[in-house]
């Protein structure tokens, strides 16, 4: 029999364990519940189409966005696959506008997560790929079931992050800060099998670049160079870059972790803090990009560096292969934007 042995994303977590003597088990019992959660995730959106889930509840989410129905179950299945382990002091999600405590009846533990859980649903009706993303701290203040200041930490400090992508198969990626690692649920056995081991985003790879260029007129003068460069109108790139955008953020940042290019969402004139969220949506995709070899940029800033002041807080987002970063930073940073003194 040929090719890679057969490993499980349960027997990956293991083996990891196995290297940190002192572990606990607790922060793999934490992975193992992420990956029930999004097995459960995934048969839904699989049938969205078929049951009655489809469609509005007419209910509106904390950012005045409509709530489909998947979004709620995804929301609540997270959470009840991780509110009663022992492991967490409390979680956040897109879906609340306050932090979650875990409830009173289930004791509590030393990290917490926070999460997308269907992030792009907007493009759900359209069968287009979505997505959900974790970010795993470690607990670091003295309350006992968890403060604010729990979740509002760097992205640097994050213990682990991972994305699940439901698209034409379902993968889980995943980093504990040795390596990104991407697995794929194999439906007739139930199990996510090592498939992407080590991933390693292309440098430069395939010259794609991903933005919503319906926002072109509300961009800055730097951003509007970066992409006209980009698009070759300056004649510097002997290949200027293709485009591709999906517009759901784990579908659009995976194919760049597989291909190479940048995925930006800046800022501009509407929205001058970009319209992603740095806790559960910039920040873990920092650290799974930068783990294979990438690397995040609000434009001036590492985005791992960047300290949080509120939960739902936006930044503008750029990350992709080290080559097309420092081609942002040429366009758009702070240095790029003075008058050039020739
Ligand atoms: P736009 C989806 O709504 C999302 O939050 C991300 O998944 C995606 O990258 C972005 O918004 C798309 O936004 O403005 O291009 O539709």
């Amino acid at each position: 029999m040929t090719g890679r042995s057969v490993v499980t994303i349960e027997r990956h977590i293991i083996e990891e364990e196995r290297r940190f003597p002192q572990a606990t088990g607790a922060f793999s019992d934490i992975l193992y519940d992420i990956a029930l959660a999004a097995k459960l995730i995934s048969a839904q959106v699989r049938r969205a189409g078929l049951g009655d889930i489809l469609g509005q509840t007419g209910t509106t989410n904390v950012h005045g966005e409509q709530v489909k129905k998947l979004d709620e179950f995804a929301h609540d299945v997270i959470f009840r696959a991780m509110d009663h382990g022992g492991h967490l002091c409390m979680m956040a999600s897109e879906e609340e506008e306050e932090i979650i405590q875990i409830p009173p009846q289930f004791e509590t533990g030393n990290y917490v997560l926070l999460y997308d859980p269907l992030d792009g649903s907007s493009n759900i009706d359209a069968n287009i790929p979505v997505g959900t993303i974790f970010s795993i701290h470690r607990k670091i203040s003295s309350a006992e079931r968890g403060s604010v200041e729990d979740v509002l930490q760097p992205g640097f400090k994050q213990v682990a992050a991972a994305y699940v992508l439901y698209g034409s198969s379902t993968m889980l990626v995943y980093t504990t800060g040795r390596g990104t690692h991407g697995f794929t649920l194999d439906p007739s056995i139930g199990e996510f099998v090592l498939s992407h081991p080590q991933m390693r985003i292309p440098s430069p790879g395939k010259t794609i670049y991903s933005i919503n260029e319906g926002n072109a007129r509300h961009w800055s003068e730097g951003q509007r160079r970066l992409v006209e460069h980009l698009r070759g109108f300056d004649g510097e790139l002997s290949e200027p870059y293709s485009a591709r955008y999906v517009g759901s953020m784990v579908a659009d940042v995976h194919r760049t972790l597989l291909y190479g290019g940048i995925f930006m969402y800046p800022a501009d004139s509407l929205n001058p803090s970009g319209k992603l969220r740095l806790l559960y949506e910039a920040a873990p995709m920092a650290m799974l990009v930068t783990q294979a070899g990438g690397r995040a940029t609000d434009g001036e800033r590492d985005i791992l560096d960047i300290e949080p002041e509120s939960l739902h807080q936006r930044v503008p987002v750029y990350l992709g292969s080290d080559a097309s970063i420092e081609t942002v930073r040429r366009f758009v940073s702070e240095g790029a934007r003075s008058p050039v003194t020739r």
